[in-house]
């Protein structure tokens, strides 16, 4: 007897056993949060961002309680930025680069504050932490390693920026065979009209990269008692 539960989603319901589903948290970090951070210098409004916090909170918690695996992701680089590419470091021409010295110490540096996940969404103890280079969160980590050891098929994808690490990360879940749930009210991007033509792009051509709900959705799924055996 299997438990798959459902959540009401577009394009259509998500089905899920929560023994192989996941919740990844991609990049809540500091540099990217925080008011007058990394993503201020780039010219952002961070408060767009950080609309995310509260119903992300929730969501975190309403996994846990269920039982589902959490997993959180930063985006950062070691201190001689020997993994950082020439053509990330020297893009655009920002106030402040990456190693750059800053408010929250050494811009997207590992070890540093700024690059830590902020306080409201800290991970616990036992939770898996993905160091990661990259926009995505599978290249150049160990990510699809600790996915196959734990028997996870399926993702709850949330975090910043749903253009950038949310989006380049559903892509390449789906490239792996992983299906994939972005929650809407629990991803943000600097930029409203990229938030919703992101989310419309997941969903688009009968989910081409998967499935979009929000968190009320998804929390009432987690939360649900009623199973139904599997085929
Ligand atoms: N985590 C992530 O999305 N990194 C970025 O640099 N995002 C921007 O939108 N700049």
């Amino acid at each position: 007897m299997t438990a798959v539960q459902y959540i009401p989603a577009q394009p259509g319901e998500f089905s899920f056993e929560p023994s192989t589903l996941a919740l990844l948290v991609i990049d809540m970090q500091r540099d990217f949060l925080l008011p007058g951070g990394f993503g201020e210098s780039l010219g952002n409004d961070v408060g767009l961002l950080r609309t995310v916090i509260e119903p992300l909170a929730g969501l975190i918690a309403a996994a846990r309680a269920a039982g589902i695996t959490v997993i959180h992701t930063r985006e950062g680089h070691l201190p001689d930025l020997s993994d950082c590419p020439p053509a990330k470091l020297l893009r655009g021409s920002p106030s402040q680069r990456i190693g750059d010295p800053g408010a929250f110490g050494r811009i997207l540096v590992r070890g540093e504050y700024g690059h830590d996940i902020i306080d409201e969404l800290a991970p616990l103890d036992g939770e898996v932490v993905i160091d990661k280079p990259g926009k995505g969160a599978f290249y150049a980590t160990e990510l699809s390693d600790v996915l196959a050891r734990k028997g996870i098929s399926s993702l709850l994808v949330t975090g910043v920026t749903t253009e950038v690490c949310v989006h380049t990360t559903v892509r390449e879940a789906n490239d792996r065979g992983f299906e994939c749930l972005v929650v809407s009210d629990c991803v943000g991007s600097y930029f409203p009209e990229f938030q919703r033509v992101g989310l419309e792009m997941i969903a688009a051509q009968g989910g081409i990269f998967g499935w979009v709900a929000d968190s009320a959705a998804v929390i009432g799924a987690l939360t649900a008692t009623v199973s139904t055996p599997a085929q």
